[in-house]
Parts: structure tokens; C-alpha cells; sequence
């Protein structure tokens, strides 16, 4: 009798062990399929504006969607898209998502998709860095530190 209740402890135990190794397994796989890589933050100063740049992979099947960004380092903070007048003038206008297609990537670069920072609360400087956070539906919240560089000379 003895044996068989510890047969059934120790089998309960290996139950529940396995239980906990799923979700520790499903959580790790769902941080993962979001990827922020070449981060980088437009040199500016204090009272002015900026962009924040990176390139967004989704490893997963899924599509994915970056709805909101924050960071202490502006007033404001919004999601950009740049367009074309039919005059060939430029210019840019808030939108309220991004979708990241499945097993895509989705580049934020300049005179493109863009994070516009409005109103700095400091200077930033070249080797600075900023940190925000990035807001997936799915995913949900990817953090990201940004050095600051110059705007590429050639574009
Ligand atoms: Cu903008």
C-alpha cells in the first residue's frame, strides 16, 4: 500500500513538473518571436524633435501588431509613416498601427516608417542612449535601448 502511494505521489509530482516546464517553455517561445535589432535615435536636442529607428522580425506564423511605444525621453511619442504629396513634397502623419506580417520583417528608417519623439526632455547626443518600450498586441511589451547616432549621410 505504501508503494503504491508513493508510485502515485511521485507520478502526480512528474505531472505537475511537466505542466510547469510547458508554460515556462510557452512563455520563453512568446518573448522570442518578436526581435528589435539596429536600434538607433536621430542626435537632437532638448525641447526638439526626433526618430527612433529599428528593424521589427516576427520569427513567428503569426502576424503581429506594434500599436504603442513610451519612453521618458520625450513629451510625446508617436507611430509615423512618411508619405509623397502629388507635388513631390514629403511629408508625415501619424498612424495608429504597424502590422508585422508572419516570418516578416518591418523596417523603420528615415524618410519611411518612423517613432516620432516630440518635444525631448534632454539633449541626445552622439553615444547616448534611449530607452523605450515597444507595445505588441500579441507579443506585448519588447524593451529596447537606442544609441544615439548621426543621420546617415548617404540615403
Ligand atoms: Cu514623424
Amino acid at each position: 500500500m505504501k508503494s503504491i502511494l508513493s508510485i502515485l505521489f511521485l507520478s502526480l509530482l512528474i505531472i505537475s513538473c511537466g505542466k510547469k516546464d510547458e508554460t515556462a517553455n510557452n512563455t520563453i517561445q512568446t518573448q522570442q518571436q518578436i526581435e528589435i535589432i539596429n536600434t538607433w535615435v536621430r542626435v537632437s536636442a532638448q525641447n526638439m524633435n526626433t526618430a527612433l529607428f529599428f528593424e521589427v522580425k516576427n520569427k513567428s506564423l503569426n502576424p503581429d501588431t506594434l500599436y504603442k511605444v513610451t519612453s521618458d525621453a520625450a513629451e510625446i511619442i508617436e507611430i509615423h509613416e512618411t508619405f509623397h504629396h502629388e507635388n513631390g513634397m514629403m511629408g508625415m502623419r501619424g498612424i495608429e498601427f504597424v502590422e508585422v506580417p508572419a516570418k516578416a520583417t518591418v523596417i523603420f528608417k528615415p524618410r519611411d516608417l518612423h517613432v516620432m519623439f516630440i518635444n525631448l526632455n534632454n539633449d541626445l547626443m552622439l553615444g547616448d542612449s534611449v530607452q523605450a518600450e515597444l507595445l505588441f498586441r500579441k507579443s506585448g511589451s519588447v524593451k529596447i535601448s537606442a544609441e544615439v547616432k548621426e543621420m546617415m549621410k548617404r540615403e
